[in-house]
This record gives C-alpha cells, structure tokens and sequence, in this order.
C-alpha cells in the first residue's frame, strides 16, 4: 500500500468512527425525548398507587419497600406518618442504574444505594408533599408526610 492509499483507508475509517458516533448520540437524544415526554405526561398523578400508612413497624418506625414499576420508582407515592422514624429500603435487585441514586431534597437526602446499603433511613419532621427523584430526575415521585 502506497502513502496516498494508506491515507484513503485512514480517512475512511474515521469517517465510518464519525457516523457511528453520530448514530450514537441521535439515540441518546431519542432515549431522553422519550423520558421527558414520558414524565411532563405522567406528572401530577398517582396512577403508579401508593402504600397508606400500614407500614408502621413496632418499635422500628415505618417501612417502606421502594421498587421499580413502568420505568419509574413504585410505590410512586410514599405516604409517612409524621415524626415517626422512617426507612425507605430499596430493592436493588430492581431499582438500577442512576435510579439508585435518590435524592429527598426537602430532607437533605441524596443516596446512592446499592445492595447492602439500600436503607434510607430519616424522620419526616416536615408536614407536606415533597418529592424525590433519581439524580437526573427521569424517576420521581412524592412523600405525603401527615
Ligand atoms: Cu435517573
């Protein structure tokens, strides 16, 4: 192979790297598009259900099992009793990715879980509706404190 070919075939390749990148980056805005449009839709309502306040433990505070239903946290509504100990337990198994990274704004919580450490332990001292999310904010939903 020549210089002129050698090249040719070099400039080819980076070509081909350039496109697939291309390809790779119209996805990644596809996936996004479609989360954004997914929440600005679902936001608001409590079509995921939500737990009443059976999850209160003697002596151990309130539970809460935290999973993952139709691409978003499940249960998407998280009623607590207020100033009673609250733990979030979160299943690993099925809570992946940058959804295991939770944040409670409200309560000063940002967590990255993982199997092991999947606890979010705090007390509810506030009354309201607050949320949480995953750190980029395609898992959400609300905590009822009453
Ligand atoms: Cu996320």
């Amino acid at each position: 192979m020549d210089l002129d070919h050698f090249y040719l075939a070099k400039m080819k390749i980076e070509l081909g790297i350039g496109k697939l990148l291309g390809i790779f980056g119209v996805i990644l805005i596809a996936i996004f598009l479609i989360f954004a449009v997914k929440n600005s839709f679902s936001k608001g309502d409590n079509v995921n259900g939500s737990i009443v306040n059976d999850n209160i433990v003697n002596g151990e505070g309130q539970v809460v099992d935290l999973t993952v239903k139709d691409y978003n946290y499940y249960p998407n509504t998280i009623n607590l009793a207020y100033n009673v100990p609250a733990k979030i337990v979160v299943d690993t198994d099925k809570v992946k990715g940058c959804f295991q990274n939770i944040a409670i704004p409200e309560f000063n919580i940002r967590k990255l879980v993982r199997q092991g450490d999947n606890v979010i332990s705090f007390i509810p001292n506030k009354k309201g509706t607050f949320s949480f999310s995953c750190s980029m904010g395609m898992g959400f939903g609300k905590i009822v404190v009453s």
